[in-house]
């Protein structure tokens, strides 16, 4: 048997083509449009021999692999890495890198901590900040978007709501990034990620101790489970992990996504003028339109099926979320940002048993934010050519020059 990037080698199965395209090269993820395109256009499924995997981006399979725990499992790694034939870079997260019934549990204790009540409590205060933000940012008048609001709101919120004593944001981002990165090849970007784990890693690690956090706060209510029995201390503090792994970055990328469809949209940012209740949905078509998250792994834990393509055990999977996202043949006008699109089954938050757990908590803080943009600004302009940051999985700006006019 042949490992690649640490999974198994597999056959091209028949009637898939192959399609030499490297998915992590950085042109392609700080651009992926044409690559989005081209992986649908193969078909359902395309194998890209460099991996040795096979990729997948039209809506219906792209669901179809998402949704279905039992065939395509999560617990063997959602990125390259095959974690049956080997140790991943950190003990396996115990709600994303799990199946049932393992995965029920501690899924269960999660979503009690970011509940709809839990997170109703937080909303005033997500108001405040985001109007006080959007207000010093409109007295600046030109700022840097990525930096100055996109990487500063959810750095300052979510901390607070997740019970952390202390914020930092250099650290709370790398972390991300690491975790995100991790996620794909032994390439540079991994690399560099990496790198950055001695300075990031035992902080992050350390703010994940239940003596740490506060009382109030999501922290506090996963750790309540464990005197309950219902999980361990030790699992207790690896939920704080996930909270702290995938509830940063992804916010960040999607405010400043957010932020830039409007500012590449004049006349959406005035529809939202209009009827700011349209945030909610402005929210949801950034997500649509720009897929934080691009790319997410599933491993074939049997020999299956999908459209009429064989697929053996073993099989990686890169579900390209991106591409499922501008399918043309379940989106009309894929490639046009339309906030009364109101689409309610992208996959950007994922589907099924394992969909984003902070969907709600996000959904918080961009309604926030793009309800204060609403009511404050009257236009927003790009000052400076947008400049997007690689990473193996999630699609982020690195520079965004924003100015905001008042009236
Ligand atoms: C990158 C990521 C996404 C979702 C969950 C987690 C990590 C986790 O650590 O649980």
């Amino acid at each position: 048997m042949k490992i690649i990037e640490g999974h198994k080698e597999i056959d091209v199965p028949a009637g898939v083509p192959v399609w030499d395209v490297d998915p992590y090269d950085p042109a392609v993820l700080v651009d992926p449009s044409d690559y989005y395109s081209e992986l649908r256009s193969k078909g359902p499924f395309a194998y890209i021999p460099r991996y040795s995997i096979l990729a997948c981006g039209r809506y219906e399979e792209t669901k179809e692999v998402f949704s279905d725990w039992e065939r395509f499992v999560s617990s063997r790694g959602v990125g390259l890495q095959d974690f049956s034939l080997g140790e991943p870079w950190r003990p396996p997260s115990i709600v994303l890198e799990v199946d049932p019934p393992d995965h029920t549990k501690a899924r269960a204790v999660i979503e009690r901590a970011l509940s709809p009540g839990a997170i109703r409590k937080l909303m005033e205060s997500y108001r405040e900040d985001a109007e006080n933000l959007i207000g010093e940012l409109l007295e600046k008048g030109t700022f840097e978007a990525v930096e100055e609001l996109a990487e500063t709101y959810p750095t300052t919120v979510f901390p607070d709501a997740v019970g952390l004593g202390e914020s930092d944001r250099r650290r709370l981002v790398d972390y991300g990034e690491m975790v995100f990165n991790a996620l794909g090849p032994d390439n540079e970007l991994r690399r560099n990620a990496m790198a950055k784990g001695p300075n990031v890693v035992p902080w992050i690690l350390e703010q994940c101790k239940r003596e740490r956090l506060e009382p109030e706060g999501f922290g506090a209510t996963i750790y309540a489970a464990c005197d309950t029995g219902e999980i361990t201390e030790e699992e207790a503090g690896l939920l704080v992990r996930s909270l702290l792994s995938a509830g940063v970055d992804t916010t960040v990328a999607v405010l400043g996504s957010a932020i830039w469809c409007l500012a590449n949209n004049p006349d959406q940012f005035q529809k939202l003028k209009a009827d700011p209740k349209l945030a909610r949905w402005a929210f949801e078509e950034t997500l649509r339109y720009t897929s934080p998250v691009h790319t997410f792994c599933r491993t074939a834990n049997l020999d299956t099926e999908v459209s009429g393509v064989k697929i053996a055990e073993g099989t990686k999977i890169i579900c390209v979320l991106g591409a499922a996202n501008l399918d043309e043949d379940h989106w009309p006008q894929a490639d046009k940002f339309d906030i009364e699109r109101k689409p309610s089954d992208h996959l950007a938050l994922g589907v099924g048993i394992h969909g984003c757990v902070g969907q709600n908590v996000a959904r918080a803080e961009a309604d926030a934010v793009l309800t204060a943009i609403a009511n404050k600004v009257e236009s927003i302009e790009l000052a400076g050519e947008p400049v997007w940051r690689p990473n193996n999985s999630v699609h982020t700006l690195d520079r965004l020059t924003i100015t905001f006019k008042s009236k």
